[in-house]
């Protein structure tokens, strides 16, 4: 049922590795004591039973130790000193060998609970124990996790079931779900979690709530993971009767100081805040005049001394201005560089449209040199099939972290002025729900799993991190993770092509956003038709964002614009993001514009046929229920992908009118 997501602890069968574990497992020395230490322990025993049916043995007498573990103050001399490299936070942690002793060691035990996980990880991925050597630290700060979970326990944009959080027997009933959340949240680096959705009402701030997220932020602490909550920018004038909600108010400042000093009673090391604020109809520092930074600030500069933080979302966009929905978020924000207190960060989506399945980067990365900037990324697939399509989404954030955005000169990722701010972090907006399998698509859980690695190393590689959660995830042969690892790769691909081709976006189903629905205008907003993203017209398609358009590109530094500017050089995947182009254009593929568009839908399609293929070989290796899973999902993929194919290429072509090339498929 895979409830166990990647911490599955499959037996070891190689009987060499197997001897190995047993004698290192046999004798582990822990040096230090403390909630999270219990948790160590309590892991290394699950893992040990998995891994090898026995127990673990602490502190044997007179006994060669196998595993030692101790922060770096606790360790002997002539051991600590084997240590090459210095940590420079407190939660990286070092893993070598000392004769015939694995050390694990940190700076504090949280960091020891990383070092634990990843020897566990390898175990478990089969990788060798002798020679061990490992120093990982994190690049980024705060890897969170965003829950649009509501109060009564449904999720926006989730596709898994009810919410985990159960609100209505919280704070005195702890589901062990929350604990086994917290388990896998840790061994894959996530440092913080946002309970509630963005779009909430200010209900969770009472005290009545309060005490209920007191009561996780209590399971979740000696895991290293922070609670934060969603700050409804109205909760004064809800909750406190205040006339106002003016962030320069001297009342609505006070209501806010009693809550966050209310807030941290409860719960001494709160993270902070996410805030969306005069975005899709929130409320906001807008509505009385005032501006983001001072809406921001105005929190911000109460929790500084406590330690919390702002992430202040810059996913705004309003119909009422005639502008370029992608340029309205970077003409809002630039502005105020500079303004905003050192504990906010303004938390920016990978585009500047909306987690299509992709998105050239968002251009306010490089542009507020002066204010720490927090990348959003999606990883429930609220744009890509949702839960019934597998995307592999590890390569979409690399592209994403990779992108240059040349505000320094060129290899000005976004990664490294992620890792290059004082304050940094990376958001995941979650895929978990009460599924048995928490994610809905197994291989959701990837995503999850990729989510953690990449936010604590935005240079790992996807490939790495697929074969990775392959064997933790499955047990089955060397092929089947070759195999499996490669349609994993080229799945966001395959979704992009079926469905939002050559830079079109923003085509699905109105409202549900599952599907295509490219035909659609009749929304009351302009900037939520698919028509007005596509503009196709009986002789080009795309949206012309150069400098005879809405010249968005103008919001990028001059380095890209040049990649973007020409639709002769542009990179294929971001043409029509940036071009209006005859349909009858010969690209460099050889095909015309009419005809590459049909290639790409039919060769998303292929995409998945091969997907089937390729999971059916493999029938026997499976147990029924996870074989049948998948190999249903991806039927119903096919399906989907046909019906994009069909319905786009169908549509288009009134425009188009051009024929279709014979190498789309009618048949399906
Ligand atoms: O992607 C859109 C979603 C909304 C979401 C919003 C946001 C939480 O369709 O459901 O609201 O973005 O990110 O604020």
């Amino acid at each position: 049922n895979h409830y166990k997501l990647w911490l599955n602890y499959y037996p070891i069968e190689n009987t060499i590795i197997k001897n190995s574990i047993v004698k290192h497992f046999n004798n582990i020395q822990v040096l230090n004591n403390d909630a999270t230490i219990d948790i160590i322990k309590k892991e290394l025993n699950i893992a040990s039973a998995g891994f090898i049916n026995r127990d673990v043995k602490f502190n044997t007498p007179n006994s060669e130790t196998g595993l030692l573990i101790g922060t770096l103050d606790k360790l002997p001399n002539n051991i600590a000193q084997r240590l090459d490299g210095e940590f420079k936070s407190h939660e990286g942690f070092a893993i070598f060998q000392h004769n015939n002793t694995i050390v694990i060691t940190a700076l504090s035990t949280v960091g020891l609970l990383y070092g634990t996980y990843n020897l566990l990880e390898n175990i478990g991925a089969n990788y060798p124990l002798t020679g061990v050597k490992n120093f990982s630290e994190p690049l980024i700060q705060h890897r969170i996790l965003n829950h649009w979970d509501n109060l009564n326990g449904t999720v926006e944009r989730g596709y898994s079931g009810a919410s985990i959080f159960n609100w209505h027997t919280l704070p005195d009933y702890i589901d062990q779900r929350y604990i086994d959340y917290a388990r896998a949240n840790a061994s894959i680096g996530i440092n913080g979690t946002v309970l509630t959705n963005v779009n909430s009402n200010a209900t969770i701030l009472t005290g009545t709530y309060l005490q209920k997220v007191k009561a996780l932020a209590n399971v979740f602490r000696p895991f290293g993971i922070k609670v934060y909550l969603s700050a409804r920018f109205s909760a004064p004038i809800e909750l406190g009767k205040l006339k106002t909600a003016d962030p320069l108010n001297a009342d609505v400042q006070q209501w806010w100081a009693n809550k966050i000093n209310e807030i941290y009673d409860s719960i001494p090391d709160f993270g902070g805040f996410v805030v969306k604020a005069n975005s899709e109809g929130q409320p906001g520092p807008q509505d009385y005049n005032r501006t983001h930074a001072d809406g921001a600030n105005m929190l911000a500069k109460i929790l500084l001394p406590k330690k919390g933080i702002v992430m202040w979302r810059a996913f705004v966009y309003s119909h009422e201005q005639n502008e370029d929905r992608h340029k309205q978020a970077y003409n809002e924000f630039t502005k105020l560089d500079g303004q905003f207190l050192p504990n906010v960060m303004v938390q920016v989506k990978n585009g500047a449209i909306d987690f299509m399945p992709r998105e050239p980067f968002h251009p306010l990365f490089g542009a507020m040199p002066k204010t720490p900037l927090m990348l959003e990324l999606q990883i429930t697939q609220e744009y890509l099939g949702q839960a019934t399509t597998l995307a592999y989404l590890a390569p979409m954030y690399k592209e994403v972290l990779d992108s240059d955005t040349y505000a320094e000169g060129k290899g000005s990722t976004i990664g490294k002025l992620l890792h290059n701010q004082k304050l940094n972090g990376i958001a995941g907006v979650a895929n978990i729900g009460a599924d048995i399998n928490w994610t809905g698509h197994l291989f959701g859980q990837s995503n999850w799993f990729a989510f953690g690695k990449q936010s604590w190393n935005y240079n790992a590689s996807p490939k790495e991190i697929a074969d990775t959660w392959l064997k933790l995830t499955f047990k089955a042969s060397d092929n089947f993770y070759q195999d499996i690892s490669k349609i994993m790769l080229n799945s966001r691909e395959a979704v992009v092509k079926y469905s939002n081709p050559l830079g079109l976006h923003h085509l699905m189903g109105t409202g549900h956003h599952y599907g295509p629905e490219p035909w659609a205008n009749y929304l009351p907003r302009e900037d939520w038709n698919p028509t007005y993203y596509h503009k196709a017209d009986s002789f080009d398609i795309g949206f012309n964002r150069t400098k005879t358009g809405s010249n968005a590109l103008s919001q990028y530094k001059p380095e890209v614009q040049q990649q973007w500017q020409n639709e002769d050089s542009i990179d294929l995947k971001y043409l029509l993001w940036f071009h209006h182009v005859n349909w009858n254009k010969k690209l460099n593929t050889g095909r015309t514009l009419w005809n590459e568009l049909c290639y790409q839908y039919q060769s998303g399609c292929d995409d998945v046929k091969n997907m089937i293929t390729t999971w059916q070989k493999y029938k026997n290796e499976l147990d029924m229920p996870t074989f049948n899973h998948v190999n249903m999902l991806l039927n119903i993929q096919y399906k989907e992908a046909v019906w994009w194919r069909n319905s786009s290429t169908l549509y288009f072509q009134t425009f188009s009118k051009l024929p279709f090339p014979q190498f789309l498929e009618k048949s399906d």
